[in-house]
């Protein structure tokens, strides 16, 4: 599962009004730094500016992820690919944790979510795999593949703030709570409060989702088309990725 993280460009997003951006001072390619870059004329009618303050800043990657709200004020956010594809998962990156005999590797080019539930009561067989840096308010990644057995299990990808401020989508079954199928859901907790809900039953095969958090807005998206949204409010999130089993005995293998 999940074996792309990405900023995706607007353009994929919101069709043919897409804005364009072009920068004329400092020329393409210079290397600035305590320098302000000043864009205006956009979408809108916003200005946007943005200042590259050190040489820190400068290599923990350039801003190219153009983005805007939905007042029409626009920025930039930096772009973070990981493709988890080299069998070797780094924890300079990532984090792992896991209870109740679910686990997360890296295999075969991607990410696995894979085990048995050993718990008891309700959800608690679970396994958890977040940035250790911020991300873009833009995560998406690839589900290639979900299965499990039993009474329930999900995978999901977050834009995670802490356990009370998140909201993530994907994927799961879950026969006493939606009955039969496998079901795109989407959960999120503000302040505390929880929420989710289901959105459609999908069959087998891969599906891309992603979740967008600006402006005091959540988007979520399957295959690049809007699923969902709500009022919600984070502050540099990390992404998350989830794989979770609902009772004694139940399997997830999602990749
Ligand atoms: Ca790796």
């Amino acid at each position: 599962m999940l074996a792309v993280l990405c900023l995706l460009p607007l353009a994929a997003l919101s069709g043919p009004a897409a804005p364009t951006l072009k920068v004329t001072s400092p020329p393409n390619g210079a290397i600035l730094t305590n320098h302000t870059v000043n864009i205006t004329g956009l979408a809108g009618g916003s200005d946007f500016n943005w200042k590259q303050g050190s040489k820190t800043e400068f290599g923990t990657g350039t801003r190219t992820g153009l983005d805007y709200n939905a007042t029409g004020a626009m920025f930039l956010d930096r772009t973070l690919i990981e493709d988890f594809d080299d069998n070797s998962f780094d924890t300079t990156k990532w984090s792992r944790s896991n209870a109740g005999g679910i686990t997360t590797t890296e295999v075969n080019k991607g990410l696995r979510h894979n085990g048995r539930n050993t718990a008891s009561g309700y959800w608690n067989g679970w396994s958890r795999v977040t940035s250790t840096a911020a991300v873009p308010n833009i995560v998406s990644a690839d589900l290639t593949s979900f299965g499990g057995s039993g009474t329930g299990y999900s995978t999901m990808i977050a834009l995670y703030q802490d356990d009370s401020n998140w909201i993530g989508i994907g994927l799961a079954v879950d026969t006493s709570a939606y009955g039969a199928g496998t079901w795109v859901v989407y959960s999120y907790a503000s302040g505390g409060s929880l929420t989710g809900a289901t959105l459609r039953k999908v069959t087998a095969g891969s599906h891309n989702y992603m979740v967008k958090c600006s402006g005091g807005t959540a988007y979520l998206y399957e295959d690049q088309f809007e699923a969902a949204k709500t009022t919600l409010t984070l502050s540099s999130p990390k992404v998350r990725f989830a794989g979770s089993t609902r009772a004694l005995s139940d399997t997830i293998d999602a990749t």
